[in-house]
């Protein structure tokens, strides 16, 4: 096979060089059973074992590469694929990078809803989100883009206010500055060209696959248990499972052990109510990949 036609078949991601969002592309690529690490100080990076090419790019640029077609796909902040407003198929979230794009003011200001910046100076590196969201609630105030530390403009006179990115909060407290409103619920996600040829959809759909998998396995837990069998119909009416949870005998006469998967958000309820039933010995374990 030549290299150009090798070159065609892979599928082109563009995921962030460096910041906050490189360890977790990474990352979710390695738990997708796709390996990159000899690449990465370079500008791009060939998969070993999966046809796939790393391009390694500043996160405001991918959106750009992506619409061009130079990658067929990228992770980046979802934040970015909004600002950027380039012709791109956000296809699906991949549950890190999670923040929010927040309105905030001096920690002494009333605020007493969006119409309070009426007229008045707003810094931040998101201008295109900010006017979209300013003329949707008409309100008139004046834009001011800066590029990083959007934090320390109102504390230098040079706005009232700003939006920025927000995840714990304490940059906006460190500088004397309270969270007004939320604008924008951001996290990463994959973005596509807007007309892959088949080929590459096809590796897309495989890499969706894994994606899935690894996200599904993240959001659950494999739960073990010992109940007594008169026990084990109030239990089982408990447990979700894939299908219905595995009951095996124990080597103990009139106990039997239940084998199900809980999803994290009803976890501590069900085990609770798990324990009031009766059931003993109750072991989680974290699930490597889940495939339904
Ligand atoms: O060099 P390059 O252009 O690629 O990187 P960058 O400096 O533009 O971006 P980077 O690495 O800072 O962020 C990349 C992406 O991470 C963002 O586009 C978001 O999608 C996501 N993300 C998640 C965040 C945050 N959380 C975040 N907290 N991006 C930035 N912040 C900053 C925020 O701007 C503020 O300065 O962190 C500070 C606030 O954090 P807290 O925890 O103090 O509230
Ligand atoms: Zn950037």
């Amino acid at each position: 096979m030549s290299n150009q036609v090798n070159n065609k078949s892979k599928l082109k991601l563009a995921i962030q060089k460096s910041g906050r969002l490189h360890d977790d592309s990474v990352r979710l690529l390695k738990e997708c059973g796709i390996d990159i690490s000899n690449g990465i100080n370079k500008l791009k990076a060939d998969a070993t074992n999966f046809p796939i090419e790393v391009f390694f790019l500043r996160d405001d640029d991918i959106p750009q590469y992506v619409e061009d077609g130079v990658a067929d796909i990228g992770f980046v902040g979802e934040n970015v694929v909004f600002e950027k407003k380039k012709k791109v198929v956000i296809t699906d979230k991949l549950g890190f990078g999670k923040c929010r794009l927040s309105m905030a003011v001096q920690r002494n200001e009333q605020y007493t809803g969006i119409q309070s910046l009426q007229g008045r100076k707003i810094a931040t590196s998101y201008p295109v989100i900010v006017a979209d969201y300013l003329k949707e609630k008409g309100v008139d105030a004046e834009i001011h883009e800066i590029s990083g530390s959007v934090e320390i403009a109102p504390g230098i006179g040079l706005a009232d206010a700003i939006c920025d990115l927000v995840s714990s909060g304490s940059t906006l407290f460190m500088n004397g500055l309270k969270e007004a409103e939320v604008i924008l619920q951001s996290q990463a996600v994959l973005i596509r060209n807007e007309s892959l040829e088949p080929a590459k959809q096809q590796l897309l759909d495989r890499l969706l696959f894994r994606i899935q998998a690894v996200k599904k396995a993240k959001n659950n837990k494999y739960i073990l248990l010992n109940a007594p069998n008169n026990k084990l119909k109030e239990i089982i009416a408990l447990l979700p499972g894939m299908k219905s949870p595995t009951v095996l005998p124990l080597a103990e006469e009139g106990w039997s052990s239940v084998h199900s998967v809980l999803n994290e958000n009803e976890f501590w309820d069900i085990i609770e109510q798990l324990k009031a039933a009766g059931a003993q010995g109750i072991l989680v374990v974290p699930i490597e990949k889940m495939i339904v």
